[in-house]
């Protein structure tokens, strides 16, 4: 595909593979963005805010809305894009897909809601006969720098809000999986979005990310990704607004009381969905010690059903990782773990990149596996004797973006609800779980800002403040 700058679809005499991860085929190839091509891009937003600006509310609305008439239309392309490029096996695929219109649907709906409010200035000791209240603006031009692991609804959760508050956005897809980004671009351009509202910049982050990020024509910058790039952006943005979604080891509490059959399918889902790259993957069970070999027992032959294999095919529940460097990675890691005393109970084997699902018990919380984001189809599995040592764990982490507890008792619940540092909390579910309008994003280091589009649309505006005197 061609990538989508300056208004419109260009190539470049160099470009980059897009591999299917399962067969390293070469499914399609992009171009290779330099920083010449941000600067177009850059400088042709800036006339695309403009163009948003002169748009009211509903018309952000109705253009939004026909995006996600036609992406009904093209929801099998859209989710065979997404598990041709990312790997994830085809449901995944096709429910990534149904999310992303669901975002987009929610974006419009917030385009009709931009609103500010009354201040009441005559409580003031100095406002007696003033009137005051808020305005939103838009931003301008909001930087949309997204990961592989969604390709298409994490990039509407940035475009959708972006777009409903009036501004231009410039995407930078992540180079493994930018089609389903581009294809998003077509949609929006299709549904009469103003041609210099979007921007989809491909190529190499390490390469174009600072001319992007530190440009002072960027206002806001919305990413999601690595700890690592986060802290990087966040070091080259000066004085802008940023929102950081990143990485994370999110735990699953197992008390006492708790339905070990339910939890044992919870964590099979929510431990090796998309082949555990999900940024709320369920890394760390704590069990405790009451139930912990029952537990093992309940989950080991769960995790032996998930019949590994071609991503396309209907019948394959786990598909390949992303890169080879990353399955490497989780194998390292588990090894390590298996020399520090920890215990394969099922999986470990890796070929390529497909890294077979994997059950580890007796973990260490000071290990790798636990204490790192592993990013990975492996869960590891520790014990724990009491509730206060339970939270203790769960919280001994720099991450804090979803945990999860199973237990009947409410009052243990809320200990968690309160106690546990996590931007979200599952009481009797795994850590992912995510309906697209509730607030998302974590605490810590796994960031700051909230994603679900009513919150977004706060994030991509500022705030104005009028009084008349
Ligand atoms: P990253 O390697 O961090 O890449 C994310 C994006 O940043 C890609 O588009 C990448 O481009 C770009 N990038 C790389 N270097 C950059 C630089 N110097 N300046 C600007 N942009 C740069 O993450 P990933 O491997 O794609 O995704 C996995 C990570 O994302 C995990 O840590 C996961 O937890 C996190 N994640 C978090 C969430 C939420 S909502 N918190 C959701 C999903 C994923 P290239 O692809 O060209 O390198």
């Amino acid at each position: 595909m061609k990538m989508y700058v300056g208004g419109k679809w260009i190539d470049k005499s160099e470009t980059i593979d897009v591999l299917n991860p399962f067969d390293g085929s070469v499914i399609d190839t992009v171009p290779r963005g330099d920083a010449s091509d941000v600067d177009t891009a850059i400088a042709s937003a800036e006339r695309g805010a403009e163009a948003m600006a002169t748009l009211s509310g509903y018309e952000r609305y109705t253009i939004l809305h026909r995006a996600t008439e036609i992406m009904e239309e093209r929801l099998e392309d859209l989710g065979r894009t997404i598990t041709l490029e990312e790997g994830k096996v085809i449901a995944e695929g096709r429910g990534e897909a149904a999310r992303a219109q669901e975002t987009m649907t929610l974006s419009a709906e917030e385009a009709k809601r931009l609103g500010g409010e009354v201040v009441p200035l005559d409580g003031a000791s100095n406002g007696a006969g003033k009137f005051g209240f808020t305005l939103r603006v838009p931003c301008g031009v909001v930087a949309a720098v997204t990961p592989f692991n969604f390709p298409l609804n994490l990039v509407c959760h940035k475009v959708g809000p972006g777009l409903a508050a009036g501004n231009a956005v410039i995407v930078k897809p992540a180079t493994d999986t930018p089609l389903s980004a581009l294809k998003l671009v077509e949609i929006l351009l299709e549904a009469g979005l103003p041609a210099e509202a979007i921007q989809c910049v491909t190529g190499s982050g390490s390469s174009i990310g600072d001319s992007l990020c530190g440009d002072p024509r960027i206002r806001k910058i919305s990413f999601t990704g690595s700890k690592e790039v986060g802290e990087h952006i966040c070091s080259v943005a000066g004085l802008k607004k940023v929102t950081m979604e990143l990485g994370s080891n999110a735990p699953l509490i197992v008390m006492e009381d708790a339905d070990i059959d339910r939890v044992a399918d919870a964590t099979a889902v929510t431990g090796f969905a998309n082949a555990g790259q999900v940024c709320i993957s369920t890394q760390r069970v704590l069990a405790s010690e009451k139930i912990y070999g029952d537990f093992i027992d309940a989950l080991t032959p769960r995790v032996e059903a998930l019949i590994t294999g071609n991503p396309i095919e209907e019948s394959v529940k786990v598909g390949p990782m992303i890169r080879e460097p990353d399955a490497e990675r989780v194998n390292d890691w588990i090894d390590e773990a298996v020399g520090g005393g920890a215990r394969v109970v099922t999986g470990g084997a890796r070929e390529g990149h497909m890294h077979q699902p994997t059950l580890v018990a007796d973990v260490d919380p000071d290990m790798k596996i636990s204490c790192d984001e592993l990013f990975g189809p492996a869960v590891g599995v520790t014990k724990f004797s009491d509730i206060d040592a339970a939270i203790e764990m769960a919280n001994r982490t720099n991450y804090g973006l979803s945990a999860a507890v199973f237990t009947q008792n409410i009052d243990w619940a809320m200990a968690f609800a309160h106690r546990v540092q996590s931007g979200s909390i599952h009481v009797n579910w795994g850590t992912v779980w995510r309906a697209d309008l509730m607030p998302y994003g974590g605490l810590k280091d796994s960031g700051m800002g909230k994603e679900g589009p009513k919150y977004a649309v706060e994030e991509m505006t500022e705030m104005k403040m009028v009084v008349i005197h």
